[in-house]
């Protein structure tokens, strides 16, 4: 894993867009975003144990695993959106970026490899990527059904009650 500020210059998402400023883990952890690097599976099961997360699959994104849809998929994936939940992914292969907004509405750049596990809380703004070598598979964890439903960015999901949250316990510094 490694985290900097997104440069936010024009050209494909899936390149670096390395502004060379680096973000601390510390930074990540005020933001409540979770990271950690998983030895083994074992280690996975007793946090989706500990966090009553039931359920699980593993997805590949790849222009062999999905076809002509890939490139719109990819799109789909950058789409600035919310989650009424959190969505934890544990990289089991390949690479991306998964990015997030800072508490000034500026784009962190999170890239994670395998063995890499990440927690974004419910109500974080964020967006996925594939990189440049346009591959990754990653386990998707869940509580009980998959409740992915992405709520992209508009000033109705501004107010949603889960972004309030978030944005409150983030001031209050909890
Ligand atoms: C997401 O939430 O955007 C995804 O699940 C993308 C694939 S997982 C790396
Ligand atoms: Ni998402």
């Amino acid at each position: 894993m490694r985290a900097y500020w997104y440069d936010n210059e024009a050209g494909d998402q899936r390149e670096l867009h390395d502004s060379g400023r680096e973000v601390p883990a510390e930074y990540l952890e005020k933001l409540g975003v979770l990271y950690f690097r998983m030895e083994d599976v074992a280690q996975v099961d007793k946090l989706a144990a500990d966090r009553s997360y039931k359920n699980r699959d593993t997805i590949v994104v790849s222009p062999e695993s999905m076809g002509a849809v890939y490139e719109e998929k990819v799109k789909s994936f950058f789409n600035e959106h919310l989650h009424e939940d959190e969505e934890i992914r544990y990289i089991r292969d390949g690479t991306g970026f998964f990015d997030v907004r800072s508490e000034h509405d500026e784009w962190v750049r999170i890239q994670l490899e395998k063995d890499d596990l990440i927690v974004l809380p419910a109500g974080i703004y964020h967006r996925f990527t594939t990189d440049s070598k346009n591959y990754i598979k990653a386990m998707r964890l869940f509580q009980d059904e998959p409740k992915w439903t992405p709520l992209n960015r508009s000033s109705e999901v501004d107010s949603n009650p889960f972004r309030k949250q978030y944005l409150e316990t983030k001031s209050a510094g909890v």
